[in-house]
């Protein structure tokens, strides 16, 4: 195999398509129709209880397959701590919340337990009588977890639905996000997970296996469309929506974080910087909403405590939508 024959897509990267042709040209995933019901069945339900608000959390990593008949694909760090983490203090705070994750990644209330450095067997002990049990010196807080995952769970409050793909989650979350906007303002959409930049579109990518027998190989990829526009302004234009943005460089991230509100319109973009994510964040807003942007930093001493930001940022974003539904009612009288 030459050189040239092992270049597996474009040659160069090419700006991101538009969202509309990235649908019509990418057939959807075979489980889509799956996702759609159980998104209607829960949203059905939830639409029935007045003042309900339900939130959508998006969370961990994509993969960006090198194959159709997938040997190997570029993956990225996220655990999926930011998101199961908020899905829990949403549910604390009385939303219901669908859970839209890399499957493996963290869940809510699992997450206390999955951990490879929390592993549950850790947890157990075989008593005298060789019957198992907790050691005791754990039971409180796992009583407390699992009493939470149960009203979870009764209530029906928690619907979780996984995606492995980039092209999962496009798909996945254009779907949710249209079946949710009935809810109109009492729907948040909170997109923390971490989706990969560049993709290899189906019709460039080879079907089989690459073969290493032809040495190095050159990957050029291109970009994924920006779905945040749609989604602002066809798919839930009603919906309170937050998004994030990662840096590793503390100096690009204002600039950044404040020319994604200014291109799309949403309403809050959380930034973080990939060292200090569990530390501090930054929530910036519109300027029609807020004077300025507000860091939410967590002390030594509260993250020695392994309290987690997640407690601070929750409130104070439902305290914004709570406003937001506030406001649309007075403009709707
Ligand atoms: O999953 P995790 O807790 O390890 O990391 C969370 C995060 C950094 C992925 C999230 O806070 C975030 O910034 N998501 C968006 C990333 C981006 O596309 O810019």
């Amino acid at each position: 195999m030459t050189k040239e024959s092992r270049r597996i897509s474009a040659l160069m990267t090419l700006p991101a398509a538009e969202p509309d042709s990235y649908f019509e040209e990418t057939a959807p995933p075979r489980t889509l129709s799956d996702l759609e019901d159980k998104v209607a069945k829960f949203i059905q339900i939830h639409r029935l209880i007045p003042g309900r608000k339900v939130v959508l959390v998006t969370s961990g990593g994509t993969t960006v397959p090198l194959e159709t008949q997938t040997v190997r694909f570029l993956d990225n760090f996220s655990a999926g701590t930011r998101g199961a983490t908020s899905a829990e203090y949403f549910l604390a705070a009385g939303y219901a919340v669908i859970f839209f994750h890399r499957q493996f990644s963290l869940q809510p209330y699992s997450r206390h337990y999955s951990h490879s450095t929390n592993c549950f067997l850790d947890f157990m002990d075989v008593n005298e009588s060789g019957d198992l049990t907790v050691n005791h010196k754990y039971t409180s807080k796992m009583k407390q977890v699992l009493m939470q995952y149960r009203k979870a769970k009764e209530e029906s409050l928690l619907l979780m639905i996984n995606f492995t793909t980039v092209r999962e989650y496009l798909f996945g979350l254009r779907s949710i996000t249209r079946i949710m906007a009935p809810l109109r303002h009492n729907a948040m959409f909170y997109l923390a997970a971490a989706v990969s930049d560049f993709f290899i579109p189906e019709n460039k990518m080879v079907e089989h296996k690459i073969q290493s027998s032809g040495g190095g190989l050159s990957l050029e990829l291109e970009q994924v469309p920006k779905i945040i526009r749609p989604l602002v302004k066809e798919w839930a234009p009603e919906g309170f929506i937050i998004s994030f943005k990662l840096e590793t460089d503390p100096s690009l991230l204002s600039e950044k974080a404040t020319k994604s509100l200014n291109t799309y319109g949403h309403q809050v973009v959380i930034g973080n910087i990939l060292t200090t994510r569990k530390r501090i964040v930054t929530l910036f807003f519109r300027p029609e909403d807020a004077p300025g942007p507000l860091d939410i930093v967590m002390s030594d001493e509260e993250l020695k405590q392994e309290q987690e930001i997640e407690m601070k940022i929750i409130p104070e974003l439902v305290h914004c939508h709570d406003a937001w539904i506030t406001k649309s009612q007075a403009f709707s009288n």
